[in-house]
């Protein structure tokens, strides 16, 4: 580790010979596969772009130029090279690191990311203001191959097109989103790299370096050669950028760290706005994430053992299964997440009827509703967290024209190590002000299987499921017969307290209520089912004849479940819920137990209200 070691900043990366650039780039691997291994994380895409991290610290300015990483999740070498090296183990750990990059963490992390396809935007954004407040400094986006797909990379592109700005995008190219990337964009890629004049470009440049044996006198050549080759071979095949204004440079071989410095060196000394195509791969020097870039995108920390028991997603996606063998009407989507919403088996048993529509949610929705007014039965599968994209397809699309589509909304809830920008805690309260939606949480496997058919079946209008990360709770009640809108389920009788516990709120519930029977205070426990239709009035008619009421709910206390029946039920009545504040990250169990969603929250709640009463 002994380069690693002396980096304090991107100032020593400067001042390394381009041999001990090359050495730290194998360190930074070693260091970051260590780390992963033990906390989890995002591996395969910080593999790929460690020589790209190096040579942007070599050739820009930092802190003072201004580097925003799409999505984020690939800036684990950035984070070793800027100051953070000795917290490195910490990452995605209560009170470590964060996995992304965060305002708050450090000033080399001009705009916090998470969700995809913002870099573009929020880089314009500084780059205009540093024009209008007369400064000089330079801005750069890194956007992914996948993230180019997302609506708003390319809002962005269009815009930057015609700003007259100085600022430069690096397409981080590896042909993979998490999956293997989609759509006519990749396509368009593909071709660039399959095409003779960038091969004529890279046999010159590789041969001219084999012929040079000082890595100083290859990059000069390298840098010398970009500079010709910008006005001809290099900027060739460009042509859809060109289009959009922005001048294309590339491809550049993403591991050759002499030559890429070399033409970034170049293009930082250009007035203009740039599209540097830098093609990596993903998981690069690390062979298991190399050959399964998609299951090394994101590494879990628990051990195989536990990675075995049902989860939610597994339970959706063997009923997804059923559901399509039963009624070739229906269909799944999913914006680029087959693996993580439990759809790869979809795809592979019906891939007619199976749609990846890129990391494009508002698109997803509202071709989802399309399908359903042409016919079939869509089911698109978007986590919580990235449903916030569609809010408007959502309510103008779908609930407006009472489109019958299902969305399947995994990671509702607190996601755990991911933290603030990946947790699924507002859909609650977004979507409950709707008309015409209906939102369910189902507590257990039987549930979502149940709900899910049910909502397949619905003739008009959207239905939304949510359910968190994670292992199904063993919730032994067995399911009601149907599951009505707005029919909740009386899991569990008892004279003195009721407690309202929304999905998987109810094993906490459950479990608290057993624990007060020992001490005497008899609890019964509610399961809505469903958060809109609410039963209100049940659970009104419930609570008039105890002592007292608590909701539970893994959602926004805001807007929430609680609050909705805190205007109803008269008597007295605690929530709790997601306080209004962003939540860090940390373990999922960890971080619910801190704000007392769990069963021991729940006790000690109860127990206050009802020392209160006595
Ligand atoms: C809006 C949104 N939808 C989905 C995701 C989940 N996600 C994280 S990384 C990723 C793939 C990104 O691919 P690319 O930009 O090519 O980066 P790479 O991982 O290949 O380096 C996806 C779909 C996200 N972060 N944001």
């Amino acid at each position: 580790m002994a380069i690693l070691e002396s980096i304090s900043g991107p100032r020593d990366v400067k001042d390394l010979s381009m041999e001990d650039r090359v050495r730290l780039a194998e360190e930074i691997r070693r260091r970051i596969v260590e780390v992963v291994s033990s906390t989890g994380g995002h591996l395969a895409s910080s593999l790929g772009v460690v020589e790209l991290t190096i040579a942007l610290l070599s050739v820009y300015d930092l802190p003072r130029d201004k580097l925003i990483w799409d999505v984020g999740h690939q800036s684990y070498p950035y984070k070793l090279l800027t100051g953070r090296a000795d917290r490195f183990d910490s990452i995605r750990q209560t009170g470590g690191l964060s996995g992304f990059p965060r305002r708050d963490e450090s000033e080399y992390d001009v705009f916090g990311t998470g969700h995809s396809s913002t870099a573009i935007s929020a880089a314009l954004g500084f780059a205009r203001a540093r024009d209008l407040r007369g400064e000089r400094y330079k801005v750069l986006a890194v956007v992914g191959d996948g993230a180019m797909t997302g609506g708003m990379a390319l809002e962005g592109l269009n815009n930057l097109g015609n700003s007259g700005t100085d600022m430069t995008v690096v397409l981080n190219d590896n042909e993979m989103s998490i999956s293997r990337n989609v759509g006519a964009i990749s396509r368009y890629l593909n071709r660039i790299l399959t095409d003779p004049t960038y091969n004529r470009f890279r046999n010159e440049v590789w041969n001219l370096m084999g012929k040079i044996p000082s890595l100083g006198e290859r990059m000069r050549k390298a840098a010398h050669m970009v500079g010709t080759g910008l006005k001809g071979t290099l900027v060739a095949p460009g042509t859809l950028f060109d289009e959009f204004g922005v001048r294309y440079i590339g491809p550049v071989p993403g591991h050759d760290l002499p030559l890429l410095t070399g033409v970034l060196h170049r293009v930082g000394r250009l007035h203009g706005q740039f599209l540097v195509h830098v093609v990596t791969r993903k998981g690069k020097g690390y062979p298991p994430a190399e050959s399964d870039a998609t299951g090394y995108h994101g590494v879990s920390a628990e051990p195989p053992c536990d990675r075995e028991r049902e989860t939610f997603t597994s339970v959706f996606s063997g009923e997804m299964l059923k559901l399509a063998e039963s009624d070739p009407e229906v269909c799944a989507i999913t914006a680029a997440m087959p693996d993580g919403t439990g759809l790869s088996a979809f795809a592979s048993e019906y891939p007619d009827r199976f749609f990846d529509v890129g990391i494009a949610e508002q698109h997803a929705l509202t071709f989802a509703c399309g399908l359903a007014f042409g016919g079939m039965k869509p089911v698109a599968a978007i986590y919580s967290t990235f449903m916030q994209r569609a809010v408007d397809q959502l309510i103008h699309d779908a609930a407006l024209q009472d489109a019958p589509v299902v969305l399947s909304m995994d990671r509702a809830g607190v996601v755990g190590a991911d933290g603030p920008t990946h947790h699924g805690v507002f859909d609650m309260s977004l979507f409950a002000a709707v008309p015409r939606l209906r939102i369910c949480a189902p507590r257990n496997g039987e549930m979502l299987r149940l709900l899910l058919r049910k909502a397949v079946g619905f003739e008009n209008g959207p239905t939304l499921l949510r359910y968190p990360k994670g292992k199904v709770p063993s919730v032994d009640v067995a399911a009601p017969s149907e599951v009505e809108p707005g029919k909740g389920q009386l899991l569990r009788e008892g004279e003195d307290v009721l407690v309202v516990a929304v999905g998987t709120m109810c094993e906490a519930a459950l479990q608290a209520a057993e624990d007060l029977d020992r001490e005497g205070i008899s609890v019964a426990v509610y399961d809505p089912v469903w958060i809109k239709p609410l039963p209100t009035e049940e659970i009104v008619r419930l609570s008039a004849s105890r002592s007292a009421m608590v909701s539970v709910e893994e959602g926004s206390l805001e807007g929430g479940v609680g609050q909705r029946l805190s205007s109803v039920v008269r008597g007295k009545m605690r929530i709790l819920a997601i306080p209004d504040d962003f939540q860090p990250h940390g373990s999922r169990a960890g971080l619910l137990r801190s704000i007392d969603l769990d069963a021991e929250g729940v006790r000690e709640t109860i127990k206050g209200l009802h020392d209160e009463k006595s």
